[in-house]
């Protein structure tokens, strides 16, 4: 199988701002940003999406939630706030088939999303 590009970011072949790493998540500035903050947290293992997450996933899914949250207040969104968004296939606007978060934050979101 060829590696994803998540996947050559977590190993260092593409470079990137890595915010967050630990044995199972990395968290790395989006190239594309859509607001003053957008990081990306993704698994280590290549989960297409979260629609294929197995059973097994169950632990590592929770560590990043978890490890989300830990990020966007490393970068100073606690107090004001953010969103998480996992786009999944077609019509939830996915482009990178790697599980990934977005961290999205330092401007008001809106509701409904477009
Ligand atoms: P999504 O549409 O949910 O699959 O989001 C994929 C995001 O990945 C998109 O916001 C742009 C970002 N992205 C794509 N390629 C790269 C890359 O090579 N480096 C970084 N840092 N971000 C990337």
């Amino acid at each position: 199988m060829n590696k994803t590009i998540f996947e050559k970011i977590a190993s260092k072949e593409i470079p990137a701002d890595i915010v967050y790493e630990d044995d199972l998540v990395v968290a790395f500035r989006d190239v594309r940003p859509v607001a003053p903050v957008h990081i990306l947290i993704t698994p280590r293992k290549a989960v297409p999406r979260i629609a294929e997450a197995l059973p097994e996933d169950h632990a590592m899914l929770g560590h990043l939630l978890i490890k989300a949250a830990e990020v966007a207040a490393k970068v100073g969104l606690e107090k004001d706030g953010y969103r998480l968004v996992i786009n999944n296939g077609p019509d939830g606007g996915e482009s990178v088939p790697h599980l990934h978060c977005h961290i999205l934050g330092g401007r008001q979101m809106m509701w409904p999303p477009g």
